[in-house]
């Protein structure tokens, strides 16, 4: 019994492994060959001398350099090279990226866009399964820019994962775009998307990177978050979360991606079951 919910857990981290690492491969921003030599000499060299540096200060054995080469080695096997660079790199990444936008704040994509999603109109519910537990939920706003334009037809783009915590397309059983859509807000920049609201978000225990979170002595969780991408013709893509006031570990986040303004607070829907809540996005020019 045991065994066999370790087997389908193993499977399942694989799977999502995998499935992050194709992912990233058919949406991959450049490759290897657009960075120029001087970049690369430079970038690499201090990120070794910052690894000498740690070796010499720490007095680092043949055991532990071993243990980190197997661990490497096994990153590569599970898949997990998606997860472990956005949950613990990507958040500094973003930081520098966006630094002088006027408009929303941003934050990391992680390793589960998809593109292509099902176009939605202004209103709509995301798919979802006929008994999709969770709480509903009704997630509307505005797109505009910086001096207050609203953006016809921008596109919301939005993911997240279900009441248990997975991702359609990386966890198996669930439909191709469950939790899924790309909304395009309507003539006054305006949207409202039909959800439920998604539970915290553990990543796997069962690869690489949970072993080295139980080495470490660390927890695995992510707070409840929706995943957007807004996008509007002349402006900049903003890839954003959005997290749950008093969720937990909104305050301890495994990937360091919560920032204050990222916060909803949802009250109780105007009409229907569930919760509502009002979020404008402010976009930059290009
Ligand atoms: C996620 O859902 C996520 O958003 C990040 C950043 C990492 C792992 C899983
Ligand atoms: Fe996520």
């Amino acid at each position: 019994m045991t065994d066999t919910i370790t087997e389908q857990a193993t499977a399942a981290a694989a799977a999502s492994g995998a499935a992050a690492t194709e992912q990233f491969r058919s949406k991959q921003r450049t490759g290897a060959a657009d960075v120029d030599t001087e970049r690369v000499d430079t970038l690499v060299s201090e990120l070794l001398a910052a690894a000498h540096d740690i070796v010499r200060r720490h007095q680092v054995t043949y055991a532990e350099y071993d243990a980190l080469k197997s661990w490497l080695i096994q990153v590569g096997e599970d898949g997990e090279w998606p997860l472990f660079l956005d949950v613990w790199l990507e958040h500094i990444v973003e930081e520098v990226a966006n630094e002088s936008r006027e408009g929303s704040k941003g934050t990391i994509e992680g390793p589960y866009y998809v593109p292509d999603a099902p176009r939605l109109p202004a209103e709509a519910r995301l798919p979802m399964r006929a008994d999709e537990e969770g709480t509903p939920l009704l997630f509307q706003g505005q797109v505009t820019g910086v001096d207050g334009t609203p953006l016809a037809g921008a596109l919301v783009e939005i993911w997240h994962a279900d009441n248990d915590g997975y991702y359609a397309q990386f966890a198996p059983g669930l439909p191709q775009w469950n939790l899924r859509g790309a909304v395009v807000a309507d003539d006054t920049g305006h949207f409202w998307i039909h959800t439920i609201e998604p539970a915290p978000y553990q990543i796997p225990t069962d690869g690489s990177c949970g072993r080295l979170i139980a080495a470490a002595g660390w927890h695995a969780w992510r707070p409840a978050h929706l995943h957007l991408k807004v996008s509007a013709p002349g402006h900049q893509l903003i890839t954003t979360q959005l997290y749950f006031k008093g969720g937990e570990h909104v305050v301890d986040d495994i990937a360091s991606a919560v920032k204050p303004e990222l916060i909803l607070d949802p009250g109780p829907a105007v009409s229907g079951d569930g919760r509502e809540v009002t979020y404008d996005f402010v976009l930059d020019k290009v």
